[in-house]
Formats: C-alpha cells, sequence, structure tokens
C-alpha cells in the first residue's frame, strides 16, 4: 500500500488537537457516564463522540486505512496488514470523569505491524507528545532527550494496583522485594500519561499486569524511539491484537528488573 508518513502525521496532529479542543469545552457540561464490563470499568459519551470523529477524518481522507478503536466504533481488526490506527479516544477515563486531568488521548499508526507514528496528546495541558520512527520524539515542539540507565534503588515505578492479569498467573506478591527496593512508585491511572511519564524520565519504568492494544500503541513506540525497552512483565515482545501485560523502562534497569525482581521472566 502506497503511504506518505509525514502527510498521515500532519493530518493526525491536527485531528488529535481538534478533539482535545473538544473535550476541554465539554468540561462545564454534565458528562452522561455508563458503565462497560463492571461497575468500575467506565464510558462517557466524550469517549464515544472522540472515537467516531476520528473515524469519520480518517475514512474520509484515507479510505484504505483501518482502525482499532477502544470504543468499537473502528474495524473489526484480526492483523495489522497495511495501516492500521490504534485509537484510544480517551485513556484514563476514571480520571477523566472525577478529575479532568491525567487522562490524554492515544493513536498508535501501525504499517504492516511496525509502530511508526505515536501520539499522546494531554489534553488539559495542552502537550502533544508526537513521534515518527526514526526522527525522535517530541514534547510539542522541544525533542525528548535519548533515556539513560537508572538505578533500582534510585527509580521511580509506576504501578497499577489492579492486578487482574489475562491468564490470571501474575502473582502481585512477586513485586513487594521490587517496591522494597525503589526510591519510590506513583500510580496515574492512565497508561498513556505514564509511558510519556518514561519517555520524559519524570518516572523510571511503569509495570501493569493488563492493558488492551489501545492503551499501549502509541507510547511504546515513543519509549523505543528514545531507547528504552518495552516489553510484557516476562520480558516477551508485546502483541497489538492482545491484551498484554506491560513492562516500559529505562535502558539497563529493564534488564536488571527483569533479572533481579521478574526471575527472567520464568515465574
Ligand atoms: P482506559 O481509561 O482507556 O480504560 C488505568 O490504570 C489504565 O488501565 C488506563 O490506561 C485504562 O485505560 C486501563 N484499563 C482500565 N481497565 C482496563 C481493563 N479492564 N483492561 C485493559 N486496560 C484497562
Ligand atoms: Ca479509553
Amino acid at each position: 500500500m502506497e503511504y506518505n508518513l509525514k502527510e498521515i502525521d500532519t493530518y493526525a496532529k491536527n485531528w488529535i488537537k481538534a478533539a482535545g479542543e473538544n473535550i476541554r469545552s465539554s468540561f462545564p457540561k454534565t458528562l452522561n457516564v455508563t458503565t462497560k464490563s463492571n461497575p468500575n470499568d467506565l464510558v462517557t459519551d466524550i469517549d464515544k463522540g472522540t472515537e467516531q470523529y476520528f473515524i469519520e477524518k480518517i475514512k474520509g481522507t484515507f479510505p484504505n486505512h483501518r482502525i482499532l478503536g477502544e470504543e468499537g466504533y473502528g474495524d473489526d481488526i484480526t492483523d495489522l496488514t497495511g495501516v492500521v490506527w490504534i485509537i484510544d479516544p480517551i485513556d484514563g477515563t476514571m480520571n477523566f470523569i472525577h478529575q479532568q486531568r491525567n487522562f490524554a488521548i492515544s493513536i498508535g499508526i501501525y504499517i504492516d505491524g511496525e509502530g511508526m507514528i505515536g501520539l499522546i496528546y494531554d489534553v488539559v495541558h495542552d502537550e502533544l507528545y508526537h513521534c515518527i520512527k526514526g526522527e525522535g520524539v517530541f514534547l510539542n515542539k522541544k525533542a525528548i532527550p535519548k533515556l539513560e540507565a537508572s538505578k533500582v534503588n534510585e527509580s521511580i515505578i509506576a504501578l497499577n494496583a489492579t492486578w487482574v492479569a489475562p491468564n490470571k498467573r501474575i502473582n502481585h506478591e512477586l513485586l513487594i522485594p521490587l517496591v522494597k527496593d525503589v526510591r519510590g512508585t506513583r500510580s496515574y491511572g492512565s497508561a498513556a500519561m505514564e509511558m510519556v511519564y518514561v519517555a520524559t524520565g519524570r518516572i523510571d519504568a511503569y509495570l501493569t499486569p493488563r492493558l488492551a492494544p489501545w492503551d499501549i500503541a502509541a507510547g511504546i513506540i515513543m519509549i523505543k524511539e528514545l531507547g528504552g525497552k518495552a516489553t510484557n512483565l516476562r520480558g516477551e515482545e508485546l502483541d497489538m491484537l492482545k491484551e498484554n501485560s506491560l513492562f516500559v523502562s529505562k535502558p539497563g534497569l529493564h534488564g536488571d528488573i527483569l533479572k533481579n525482581y521478574l526471575k527472567d521472566g520464568k515465574w
């Protein structure tokens, strides 16, 4: 399939900014909140409307591109051939509803399975994190420096306390020694935000047992582009067609944690 990365990137940036502007203007209004799989799995009309906005724009401009979106308005994606946009219209919906902050729009654009463009928009702060593979990662117009190794005992790690793994085999007690040894732990409640925090060095690693492809598609492109590592908690490659556990980190630290705290993935 013929494609022009720069052209796709330009459209994507314009659309994500416009969608963010629309979300900001929704703040004074009353949200219509409903639940999905369980009483804590929330969705609003803004999540749905934002995803529909992207689909309309993408299909109108790039009719051959396919879309995998959290709210299910996109295509039924069972393979990653061609150009696939992986979209979370609001990552951190619970934060969006309760806090009106700590959420982001996340778009990862994959071409024949390879992550080529990553966009994460921190709507409240008007901060767009973006990258094209091979061209570096930027926060608005400023280049983000490459990631450097850090020591476990000087690291802040983000963790998600909802320890329900897709394969049910993750024992949260495995992580107790790591939590004791690091300098501090955080939990922000938006995987996309947690990944840009790793990308910018505000935290050193992020570990979580269960995420969907749209939560991680953009962030892992950025972290890898900066020299960081993005795998599951066993150190294996991530699969954009399934749920994964996630372990993103600075280089060096990733290997140290895997070897010394995650038993080289052999648990
Ligand atoms: P969401 O807000 O788009 O649902 C919360 O720590 C993070 O995990 C958010 O990125 C959230 O994305 C995601 N999340 C929440 N529940 C999830 C689930 N059941 N499966 C996968 N990801 C989930
Ligand atoms: Ca979402």
